[in-house]
């Protein structure tokens, strides 16, 4: 390994100006996994037949970039390509579409042997596992409606596909050795006004309650659940809206998630933080980026993306946050979008932590908030991305601009030489 640059050493003396050890940042940043959605790598078509493709749901990966994986072989290597593109070690998070079946398995049928070649994957490389039942393309979720339905059949087979997934997120989390974090999110709502707001969120509940009557060790399985303001096809109604959930957590002393595209665009999660992790024991951030509406564009090292690492850095939060990441694009190079997600997660990450928050924290206790807005501003211009290039260096990583060259030599050999069905 080359010896640490002028740069780092140039910038780790600005920090420590200002009482900021910057050896400490890298080392801190070196502990925080970053969950890479497996579904990015195939536009959220899974692996349940070979023409599955995504019906309903409001869920709707727009482009045809050569190159998607087609196999749970393919996604598995992609995966490869973008961890080693990423400083760092990681997560993967599977939906309950990508298990290996080797046949038509429905959705209350799914068992462990159908993701123990991800588990054998994940262990042979040190990646914890992540999982999601799947509330969406499939013929029982075209209505629109899943743990809510009207009907109490329809509700069963959901209830029983969320009993199943659940055990099985136990078991990547046993056998792993670190808990698997089981996301519960469902499309159910309503284009047009419902006449009946009530009856569909007290359905839920009592699903909720069904689905989450088996208990694990939270050392093998963390539960969460996933609100949303509004989708394509339920832009009246939700019934899993942020206080249903809020309250069903809170209640049942369960973790929450926020994803940052489920709220009106001009609503921060960044603001959501510090409140509900006074009242859940540990919050699942799925970082996405809304583009007008929730788009789940390509995370970027935007504003808000800086204020939500701020936040759980100065809040003492990241031992009770999972930092996972939900966006799917089929415009670009898939690896390539996995890689820019979770390297601008880290670059907030980092200049989160090499702020000198307590500085700040004390100029707001002293009303100084010339102070507080002055310090705000100069530290922007710090030398972070050299204390960023160093992470990279000291974690075997290629550098800024550098990985781009691997992107497009693995296209070359690889992805362009996939068939596009
Ligand atoms: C949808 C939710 C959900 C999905 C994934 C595929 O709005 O964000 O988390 O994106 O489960």
């Amino acid at each position: 390994m080359p010896e640490t640059t002028p740069a780092y050493k140039e910038a780790k003396a600005r920090y420590a100006a200002l009482g900021v050890d910057a050896d400490a940042a890298l080392a801190r940043l070196a502990t925080l996994p970053v969950s890479l959605q497996c579904w990015q790598g195939d536009d959220v078509a899974g692996f349940e037949s070979k023409d599955s493709k995504l019906q309903g749901g409001g869920l709707l990966a727009t482009g045809d970039y050569p190159g998607a994986a087609r196999s749970a072989q393919q996604l598995r290597q992609d995966l490869e390509t973008a961890l080693s593109l990423i400083p760092g070690k990681h997560r993967v998070n599977l939906h309950a579409i990508y298990g290996e079946f080797g046949g038509a398995v429905d959705r209350d049928q799914i068992e462990l042997k159908h993701f123990q070649g991800w588990i054998d994957w994940a262990k042979a490389r040190g990646l914890g596992l992540d999982f999601n039942p799947t509330y969406f393309s499939h013929p029982k979720a075209a209505s629109g409606w899943t743990l809510s339905h009207a009907d109490a059949e329809i509700r069963a087979f959901w209830v029983e596909h969320g009993k199943r997934c659940r055990r099985i997120a136990a078991a990547m989390g046993r056998q792993l050795g670190t808990p698997s974090v089981c996301n519960v999110w469902i499309p159910d709502g309503s284009k047009d006004q419902p006449a009946d707001r009530q009856a569909p969120r007290q359905r839920l509940r009592a699903s909720l309650d069904a689905l989450f009557a088996e208990s694990f060790p939270r050392t093998e399985l963390i539960d969460t659940c996933e609100a949303k303001l509004f989708g394509l096809g339920s832009e009246s109604y939700v019934t899993g809206s942020h206080e249903f959930y809020l309250g069903y957590a809170v209640s049942h002393g369960m973790s929450l998630c926020l994803d940052s595209g489920h709220f009106h665009p001009t609503e921060l999660i960044s603001d959501k933080i510090s409140s509900v992790a006074e009242f859940v024991p540990s919050i699942l951030l799925q970082v996405s980026r809304g583009v007008r509406w929730d788009s789940d564009h390509v995370v970027i090292l935007d504003d808000e993306l800086q204020s939500i690492a701020r936040e759980l850095v100065r809040g003492g939060l990241l031992d009770r946050s999972h930092l996972g990441l939900d966006y799917f694009d089929a415009t670009l190079n898939r690896v390539a979008a996995w890689v820019i997600g979770t390297r601008s997660l880290q670059k907030a990450l980092l200049m989160a932590l090499l702020e000198p928050s307590a500085r700040l924290k004390a100029f707001e206790n002293a009303g100084s908030f010339h102070e507080r807005l002055g310090w705000m501003e100069d530290l922007k211009a710090l030398p972070w991305g050299a204390v960023w290039e160093e992470f990279c260096r000291v974690q075997g990583a290629p550098g800024d601009f550098e990985w781009l060259e691997k992107v497009r030599a693995y296209e070359s050999t690889v992805q362009s030489k996939r068939s596009r069905d």
